[in-house]
């Protein structure tokens, strides 16, 4: 559900779906297990991997960026996160696909360039996609070895991120790729890290 704020923090990404998300919170549950004091699994209903971080979005431009991601037709393809690892500034760990498929380079791309057009600029300048599954990892460990979470994707979605005071909660504001049924609910992930 649209939140009715004057502004709300919006990021477009890939949600997998409920049994490749647990499967990555076991994976990360194992391979982070020795990672240090303080660090915190991402809960699974959480797991996602960011195509786009606007941040703050005013209300009134929350339809312009619906149109931008109306414009993308690349929202389907496969990936296979087969790489883990650590980012010590954000104090994050990651699974990651160690190649990273053209449709997603693609969909990222294509996002990207709609949303530059509408004035935003990229914080990064290269795409690294990764499902953030730590938090407040001090000590990136070495990259561990698993068995390839793959999955299917065919659409991606908005979210809104909502701080609470047990934690952040993404909401999914919208989504786009999947044929849709006039009226059906959108489902909202509702998790809490
Ligand atoms: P992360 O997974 O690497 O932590 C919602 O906050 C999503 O947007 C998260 O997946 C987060 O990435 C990403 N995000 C948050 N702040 C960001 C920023 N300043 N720049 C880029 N991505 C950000």
């Amino acid at each position: 559900m649209q939140s009715a704020r004057s502004e709300c923090r919006l990021f477009f990404a890939l949600w997998p779906d409920d049994a490749v998300r647990l499967r990555i919170a076991m994976t990360a549950m194992k391979g982070f297990r020795d990672a240090g004091n303080g660090v915190r699994l991402v809960p699974a209903p959480n797991l996602h991997l960011t195509l786009a971080f606007l941040g703050p979005v005013p209300a009134e431009r929350v339809d312009a960026v619906r149109d931008v991601a109306a414009c993308v037709d690349v929202a389907s393809g496969s990936l296979c996160l087969d790489a883990s690892g650590g980012w010590r500034k954000p104090q994050v760990g990651w699974l990651a696909p160690g190649l990273v498929p053209d449709a997603l380079a693609a969909l990222e791309r294509e996002l990207w360039g709609g949303l530059v057009r509408l004035g935003w600029r990229r914080g990064q300048p290269e795409f690294r996609p990764h499902v953030t599954v730590v938090r407040k990892l001090r000590h990136p460990p070495a990259p561990f070895a698993f068995a390839p979470i793959c999955w299917r994707y065919d659409e991606f979605v908005l979210c809104e991120s909502v701080s609470t005071r047990a934690g952040v909660r993404y909401d999914i504001v919208d989504r786009w790729g999947r044929c849709r049924v006039p009226g059906s609910a959108i489902s909202e992930p509702g998790g809490v890290e």
